[in-house]
């Protein structure tokens, strides 16, 4: 009997895990073909044609298809072409990779249902370098992860391979990302000891027919602290010594391993400034070890001091005396925006200043200040509204795509990065929707042309269905998520209001004395009894001079400076009239109101997506619109009602009305640990 009722259990069970949808198998929903069949050619033989072969004849259910190596312009790079007729598709590229993104974006289209028998198209990526970086520890833990642990089990490599590692190769080459770091920027010097190294090996052969290339974050101090040396200045020929010889032991595990990462004399980190050195000495001395074997350093310039007056000013200090003295194998890589990956920053003035030396951006999609993995937002806006920027260095049309993308100056690689939201959480990022961010910027960083809402459609349509009833509204949703996160939580151009150290929730009162000024969010709304904002014009820090022509003038005065970044220019009187006739207090109650309905709308459009959608990611999603829905209340409440103890303004009559005391709001400290 015991064994009876057993069975029976097994047969109600295993019907649904055979079919549960959890999200694991992210776009990649291609369907199996029942017969595995041969239609695939191919005039070029290797590991990665092997996997586009394989992806082809057990997924492709249309018309033969040729791949074919051909003769293409340098400058083609892994792109391909695709020739399709009724009884033949080819598809052409320079490189065996361009012929795996061929494949992957056929069976990306056939997934979205495109029309495929009578097409051509031409493909080829916006930038070299297509990197995620994972701010992944040596013990498995993720700094601003929110999606589990790290994907690398550093434990059991090089001995047991995680066949993760595989699905992450591939779900990264499906839409062009080409390279990885694989540790966090707040570098642990044993990243580089000869035992861990052996496991990046793996690593890097598991990524290899990919086409991903493995770069690794570097410990400035690595030479003192793993090599016994007395310092790590980079002028100590020792030190250069042991940097030669670490770069010889890591070609010769991994021969096209990609290059370093470092963040150096930031947040702590070790530097050369330790030394009396400058960035460039830094980064010119790990450029020269890389360079016989064709790696490169990405440098970041994310610096900031507590003895700044404006923190959003210190980068373009250090970095623009340095113009022109950057080896050619070292890129910039600089945040979106002046301070931190905030809902909303007018973008770095960085950008576009060095002019002699390449640049690229750093995006963030693990939603460290965006609501973790617990809010639906979808990035890809924000990466758009950045790259479109219009800088002026070089004159109207300078954007930030074609600074970092060679297209106004010659570079010799080009570069776009993002630090990843991907954890070993079934679903790889916590919740389904920041799927789709990951997706967004491995197209963007494909072809930054591209709009929002033609990746939003095409993530959907392979997330989830192609049903219009389903893929509008959804899309909809997503298009409008980024700004209605910045009404909820920092609109007008407020910033870095967060709780301290998890940047999870409000907490505008937070002034950490004693510690840091410049991690405290009054250093950044600076709410007075004559209003809110942050006076970066001539008065104040004058962070607006770091602009080109016209716009330190426009964002100089207040009349022209755009409504959505006026707090972040401007300290701005509570009456102060906006353009609508409302004053700056009023706009501001209406915004927080505004963000809050928002996302009520959202639970009420997904809850009339149940029949187009499994009943798991149903429900996973609808949980997580509660809590959204319950923050975005917690982010209006305590920021309306504790600006209101400054402006002394009624919140207007309809508007809803506050459901928390600020009180009780002020006591609430949420067990989530972090350093800043
Ligand atoms: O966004 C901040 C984070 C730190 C991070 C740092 C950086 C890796 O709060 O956790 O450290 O920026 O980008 O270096």
């Amino acid at each position: 009997m015991q064994n009876f009722r057993h069975y029976i259990f097994l047969f109600i069970i295993i019907p649904l895990f055979t079919f549960a949808e959890d999200g694991s198998q992210l776009w990649l929903r291609y369907p199996v073909n029942q017969k595995l069949r041969s239609i695939v050619n191919s005039n070029s033989k290797s590991p990665t044609l092997e996997i586009a072969k394989k992806e082809l004849n057990k997924h492709w259910s249309g018309q033969p298809i040729d791949l074919k190596i051909d003769k293409f312009p340098d400058s083609f790079k892994d792109g391909y072409k695709i020739i399709s007729t009724p009884k033949k598709i080819t598809v052409l590229a320079k490189t065996d990779l361009g012929l795996l993104y061929g494949s992957y974006n056929l069976l990306n289209l056939q997934q979205q249902k495109a029309n495929l028998t009578n097409f051509n198209l031409v493909e080829k990526p916006s930038f070299d370098v297509r990197i995620l970086n994972h701010w992944d520890n040596l013990d498995g833990s993720i700094e601003r992860g929110y999606a589990g642990h790290s994907l690398w089990k550093w434990e059991d490599l090089p001995n047991i391979i995680s066949p993760k590692y595989e699905e992450y190769a591939r779900a990264n080459a499906s839409i062009g990302i080409n390279a990885t770091v694989l540790n966090n920027v707040n570098a642990s010097p044993n990243m580089l000891r000869g035992d861990y190294l052996k496991k990046v090996k793996i690593l890097a052969d598991v990524f290899r027919p990919y086409g991903i290339k493995v770069y690794l974050s570097v410990n400035f101090s690595s030479p003192k602290v793993l090599g016994n040396l007395k310092d790590s200045d980079p002028f100590n020929k020792d030190v250069q010594k042991w940097w030669k010889d670490k770069a010889s032991e890591i070609y010769k595990l991994i021969p096209d391993f990609g290059g370093f990462l470092v963040k150096a004399n930031s947040e702590g980190e070790p530097g050369p400034q330790d030394y009396g050195r400058t960035h460039a000495d830094g980064a010119n001395m790990m450029a020269d070890v890389l360079k016989p074997y064709g790696g490169i350093v990405m440098w970041r310039a994310f610096v900031y001091s507590p003895s700044s007056d404006d923190r959003a000013k210190q980068a373009y200090l250090e970095f623009t005396p340095l113009d022109g003295k950057f080896r050619d194998n070292i890129i910039i890589q600089i945040k979106n925006g002046p301070v931190d990956f905030q809902p909303r920053e007018p973008f770095h003035p960085l950008f576009g200043a060095m002019k002699n030396t390449s640049q690229m951006v750093e995006f963030q999609l693990t939603q460290e200040y965006l609501g973790h993995s617990n809010h639906l937002v979808y990035l890809a806006p924000l990466f758009k509204e950045n790259l479109d920027s219009d800088t002026y260095s070089d004159g109207k049309g300078s954007t930030i795509a074609k600074i970092t993308d060679g297209t106004l100056r010659p570079a010799k690689f080009t570069a776009i990065s993002a630090v990843a939201n991907i954890g070993e959480d079934t679903n790889w990022t916590g919740h389904h929707f920041a799927q789709s961010n990951w997706y967004a910027f491995g197209r963007l960083a494909w072809n930054h042309n591209l709009s929002s809402e033609q990746i939003a459609d095409e993530w959907i349509k392979m997330t989830f269905t192609d049903d219009k009833k389903f893929v509008n509204p959804v899309k909809d949703m997503m298009l409008t998520s980024r700004e209605t996160a910045v009404d909820y939580m920092m609109p007008l151009g407020l910033h870095h209001i967060f709780a301290g150290m998890h940047h999870y929730g409000p907490e505008p009162w937070g002034d950490y004395k004693g510690t840091r000024a410049d991690w405290s969010p009054v250093y950044y709304h600076r709410a007075d009894a004559e209003g809110l904002g942050f006076d970066r014009t001539k008065t104040g820090s004058d962070a607006v001079s770091e602009y080109f022509p016209p716009l330190n003038e426009m964002y100089g005065n207040i009349k022209t400076t755009p409504e959505n970044l006026i707090l972040w220019f401007h300290h701005v009187p509570w009456d102060y009239k906006m353009k609508d006739g409302k004053t700056m207090w009023e706009a501001l109650c209406y915004k927080y109101d505004l963000g809050v309905h928002e996302v009520r709308d959202y639970q009420k459009v997904w809850g009339k997506m149940q029949p187009y959608v499994d009943n798991e990611r149903f429900t996973d999603v609808q949980s997580k619109l509660k809590i959204q829905s319950k923050d975005a209340v917690w982010w209006k409440d305590a920021c309306l009602l504790y600006f209101q103890t400054f402006s002394k303004r009624p919140i207007p009559d309809d508007i809803e009305r506050p459901v928390n005391e600020l009180e009780d709001l002020k006591k609430i400290k949420l067990p989530m640990g972090h350093h800043n």
